[in-house]
């Protein structure tokens, strides 16, 4: 009952502020986040999840940087006189409630020139802005052929 008390009551010192910000860290969902590690000869790979916006407004994601990468960009996959071709975006919006899947051969992240080795297993630090919010979120590097 206590409980429920206090629930109630934060609920209200909530609704009292205007234009409450979201808080990322709770409402932004990351399923399975991962990243292909980088085949050899290659300076270029791709890193998925699936990214559920938990807040009541619309939110913007950009993605800014990964640990031991030189450089990142959001891409999206289109058709392009009958092929498919990778093009660079600013940024994926994701509606309240929404889920935004970034998939291989869809929506994705892309990373270039390593500058350390990307273990299999070990994890790589992305930070994103969500409405120009700094958010970071570990990435499992996983290998690129499913085992
Ligand atoms: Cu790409």
């Amino acid at each position: 009952m206590r409980t429920m008390i206090l629930f109630a009551t934060a609920i209200l010192a909530f609704a009292g502020t205007a234009s409450a910000e979201c808080d990322l860290k709770t409402k932004v969902e990351f399923s399975d986040p991962r990243i292909f590690a980088p085949l050899k000869g290659t300076n270029a790979t791709g890193g998925f999840a699936k990214i559920k916006n938990n807040c009541t407004e619309e939110l913007e994601l950009a993605f800014k940087s990964a640990e031991g990468f030189k450089a990142v960009e959001s891409h999206v996959t289109v058709e392009e006189s009958g092929r498919m071709a990778m093009k660079k975006t600013d940024s994926f919006k994701i509606k309240p409630g929404e889920t935004l899947e970034l998939v291989p051969g869809g929506k994705h992240l892309m990373f270039f020139d390593p500058q350390t080795e990307i273990k299999e297993g070990s994890e790589v630090k992305l930070t994103f802005t969500f409405n120009k919010k700094e958010l970071s979120v570990p990435f499992k590097v996983i290998p690129r052929i499913k085992k």
